[in-house]
């Protein structure tokens, strides 16, 4: 059985190849994105089995969504829907050094996931349940399926991993808060950069927001910082480490990599520290080509990377 599950929506990206508005760019380049998929591909590079649930459209490009997870080792349980589209992602850069996204995605077939469609024991069986907030955000039934798994992941006695991943193009920060907030309660581990911690817990910093999830029963809070690198709470204890640095392609994908990283070093058994260096290294390499996941380290990628390749930010 695979040590980590995870669900969510996995849409067709289309990128420019080029720096410049979508209104003049001829070149484009198609791909997949999505963060839970990111962080599952991110996971199978360095060795760990994983699986991956979600719907996708009965078209062309759900095929393509399916088969690309698949090639990349990851176990694919992929819901066809007849009745709606797979979702699409267009990603541009407008300057070198900006990136846009644009969704098109409402009532596409991976915003219709549902409970119905968890299979018996999927959860059970596993280690880890990985969710993030983008998914509670997509539609009633999406937000039912997140919460019916992290449910049976608990009753399980599952780990379930939550990482906030607030896009506001879904919803407004006010009507988030609070479906995120029940979602991060309910998690032993929780990702975020400080932004989002604000958006669960408002005029709350980052330790402050850790102290409540503490509280409600979520163990660990694990503050992403980006290239300076993250910050761990766990009970009382602080552990931050810095990042590396780089040349910045690409930072969307970032957050995911890191995850992998660190969930990756957390099944391994290794402590804080050396799981944070791993997730800041992943996080880092993920930067480095204008895919969302292609640049994820393999353990050798990542090794000649630590060997050297990038120096750490002190
Ligand atoms: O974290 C990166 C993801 O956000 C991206 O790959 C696509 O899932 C996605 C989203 O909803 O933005």
């Amino acid at each position: 059985a695979p040590a980590v599950v995870t669900l969510g929506e996995t849409m067709a990206l289309v990128r420019t190849t080029e720096i410049g508005s979508l209104r003049h760019a001829h070149g484009m380049a198609l791909g997949i994105g999505g963060a839970e998929t990111n962080v599952a591909i991110g996971l199978a590079r360095l060795g760990v089995a994983v699986s991956w649930l979600g719907r996708v459209g009965d078209d062309s490009l759900g095929e393509r969504v399916a088969r690309e997870i698949r090639a990349e080792s990851v176990q694919v349980r992929a819901v066809v829907d007849a009745d709606a589209p797979t979702g699409l992602m267009v990603k541009e850069r407008p300057s070198a050094a900006s990136t846009a996204v644009h969704y098109y995605r409402a009532g596409s077939a991976g915003s219709r996931v549902s409970v119905s469609d968890l299979p018996d024991g999927w959860i059970e069986e596993a280690s880890l349940l990985h969710v993030t907030g983008i998914t509670p955000l997509l539609s009633s039934t999406a937000r039912s399926a997140v919460l019916a798994a992290v449910e049976r992941a608990r009753e399980a006695g599952v780990t379930v991993s939550f990482d906030i991943n607030y896009r506001s193009a879904l919803t407004p920060a006010a009507v988030a808060g609070p479906v995120l907030r029940e979602v991060a309660e309910r998690a032993d581990i929780v990702f975020g950069g400080e932004n989002e911690f604000t958006i669960l817990y408002p005029d709350t910093s980052a330790a402050e927001a850790a102290a409540l999830l503490r509280d409600a029963g979520c163990a660990t809070t694990v503050l992403k910082q980006g290239p300076s690198g993250a910050t761990v709470f766990v009970g009382d204890t602080v552990v931050a480490a810095s990042g590396f640095l780089i040349d910045a392609i690409d930072t969307v994908g970032a957050g995911d990599a890191f995850v992998a990283g660190y969930l990756s070093a957390l099944l391994e058994g290794l402590d804080i520290a050396a799981a944070l260096h791993r997730a800041n290294a992943c996080g880092a390499m993920a930067c480095l080509t204008p895919g969302d996941w292609e640049a994820a380290p393999t353990r050798r990628d990542l090794a000649r990377f630590l060997d050297g390749d990038a120096d750490p930010v002190r």
